[in-house]
């Protein structure tokens, strides 16, 4: 899903992404700017570690804790229905929201470890649909160049190729596409066109949508 939905009244725009591709640093620069522009914008990340299902998911993402394939999937999917409500408050006070991963990221990742994929997206159906997806491309073998890999658990080029395999299966003609191995500077303008489009074009009062749609 991406761009496909209008919403009530302002945008969420989610980045799906293979590790290091450098989506963090570019979320927190779109969401100044977006500021610079007048725009009430704000950062959201998943998983959101601040949280007590965060802290278990924290602790397993760091080899702290071992848990199940599908216990900690599920987790990740609690994670982001505990701040559905807030999600959806935010978005009709007219802030947009720059969220760095959501569903597609629990589906790419868990489904990588040979979970069903349809299994996957189940307890995702009913989250709010994002206005737009961006997907900062880089390959397994470029991310593991930029280093720092190796740290958490999923940080390994095997398990990354069988994400970017799973992302393509999750990918539509909706998902903007940027290439994220280009320079910073030149990611940074491409999705600043992209986003502030969005926004702008987005329409108010329609319904929200929610996955799957
Ligand atoms: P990040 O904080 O963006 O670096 O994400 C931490 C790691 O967790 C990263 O390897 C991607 C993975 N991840 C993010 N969201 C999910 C999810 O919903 N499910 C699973 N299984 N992994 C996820
Ligand atoms: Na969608
Ligand atoms: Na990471």
């Amino acid at each position: 899903g991406a761009l496909a939905v209008q919403r009530s009244l302002n945008s969420q725009l989610k980045f799906p992404c293979l590790d290091r591709c450098g989506k963090t640093s570019q979320c927190s620069r779109l969401v100044s700017y977006l500021e610079g522009q007048g725009q009430s914008a704000e950062l959201w990340r998943f998983p959101d570690r601040s949280t007590s299902v965060g802290q278990m998911i924290s602790s397993y993402l760091s080899n702290t804790s071992q848990l199940d394939d599908h216990t900690i999937h599920l987790l990740f999917s609690a994670n982001r229905w505990e701040k559905r409500s807030l999600m959806e408050t935010k978005l009709k006070t007219g802030t947009s929201l720059i969220v760095d991963r959501y569903s597609y990221s629990g589906v790419a990742f868990s489904s990588a470890k040979g979970l069903d994929f349809e299994w996957c997206k189940a307890p995702e159906t009913g989250l709010l649909d994002p206005d737009l997806v961006v997907f900062l491309d880089i390959s397994p073998e470029k991310a593991a160049e930029r280093g720092g890999y190796g740290g958490e658990r999923y940080e390994q080029i095997e398990f990354q190729r069988k994400v970017a395999k799973n992302y393509e299966v999750l990918r539509d003609a909706s998902w903007k596409v940027v290439d994220a191995c280009q320079p910073i500077e030149d990611v940074e303008k491409q999705l600043q066109e992209i986003v502030l489009d969005c926004v702008m074009s987005c329409q108010k009062g329609k319904p929200f949508s929610h996955l799957w749609s």
